[in-house]
């Protein structure tokens, strides 16, 4: 996602009266945020939060690519973690007083056993390691080992009822450790959301580390959604509460730019972003685009199915 600076906003720019109201909070609200961010920060420079512990007895996934991955620096010093600010190397310098344990996720709605599992009951079910090519809406890419397990585990102990046709990913809001917040970037909570069957395929994973540790902060710890065939703002990160629900979600970019962001955000390279081409990517750390981007991020096989009869370009 890109959002601009006040400095970069021309009054002449035409936007929906939405988006222009929260450019002009966002320009009262600047002045706060240096203040904030003054005060929450220890470190000087970008740096990844060594949270390190190690995870072992994990096994290896089919669905990895074998592309080159990229390096733990890349992984963890550029984000996307608009709580902790808007610049990629935010996250990481904000993130130190990130709390990611203890920690609960709540998992109700339209289920038979709602349930409220602790992180270490979630960290307990079989791990594996997964290598997934992952696609920024701002068309950059990375290749990230996660650890982690299949959505539909969680499924499977709460069994949803037939009711359910998708689930909403609330993330967590806590105010004292996240400087970002303070200004109305995003409706917080961060939200989103998948149709079930979208959240049961076996790619959608639960992620609780990368390279064989456990989650930084800066990545979503203790725990966060990966759905590597749609753009990276699908795979929220952080989550407290999980909900099975009867009507679709509205969710955090689909509310802040309905006309950029829609609720499906597959990845696919014939439709353009209304500021920008999809065609192409940049492999980080390239600074040019080096990939030709793929439909579905290049997990078609896996996931086209899911759409068949579906207008791609209107239910982007
Ligand atoms: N809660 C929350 N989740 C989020 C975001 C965010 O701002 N807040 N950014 C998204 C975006 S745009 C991307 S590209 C990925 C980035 O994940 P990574 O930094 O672990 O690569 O996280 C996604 N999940
Ligand atoms: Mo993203």
């Amino acid at each position: 996602m890109l959002i601009k600076r006040p400095s970069d906003i021309l009054p002449s720019e035409i936007t929906p009266e939405g988006i222009y109201r929260r450019r002009r909070e966002f320009i009262k609200a600047a002045g706060l945020l240096g203040a904030g961010l003054a005060a929450g920060v220890s470190g000087t420079h970008a740096q990844a939060q060594a949270g390190g512990a190690k995870i072992t007895g994990f096994g290896k996934s089919k669905f990895s690519t074998d592309e080159k991955q990229n390096a733990y620096k890349d992984v963890t010093t550029y984000n996307n973690y608009y709580e902790f600010g808007t610049d990629k190397s935010d996250p990481a310098e904000n993130s130190k007083r990130f709390k990611p344990r203890p920690w609960t996720v709540v998992v109700e709605g339209e289920v038979k056993k709602p349930r409220t599992f602790g992180i270490d009951d979630l960290m307990k079910l079989p791990q594996e390691q997964r290598v997934y090519r992952m696609r920024c809406v701002e068309a950059w890419s990375m290749v990230i080992p996660w650890i982690g397990f299949e959505f539909n585990q969680i499924a499977k102990l709460v069994e949803p009822t037939s009711k359910a046709k998708f689930v909403e990913f609330v993330t967590a809001l806590q105010p004292e450790t996240m400087p970002g917040v303070r200004l109305p970037v995003l409706d917080w909570p961060y939200v989103e959301g998948l149709r079930i069957d979208e959240a049961m395929n076996p790619l959608t994973l639960m992620a609780v580390g990368i390279y064989d540790e456990v989650l930084p902060s800066q990545n979503g710890a203790p725990i966060r959604l990966v759905v590597p065939w749609k753009y990276g703002f699908k795979s929220a990160k952080s989550i407290v509460r999980i909900r099975f629900v009867e009507k679709q979600p509205k969710v955090a970019w689909e509310k802040a730019a309905s006309q950029e962001y829609g609720f499906y955000s597959n990845v696919n390279p014939d439709v353009d972003h209304p500021r920008w081409s999809q065609k192409t990517e940049k492999r980080l750390p390239s600074f040019f685009a080096n990939h030709k981007t793929q439909m579905f991020n290049g997990y078609a096989e896996q996931v086209a199915s899911l759409y068949t009869g579906m207008d791609l370009k209107k239910l982007y």
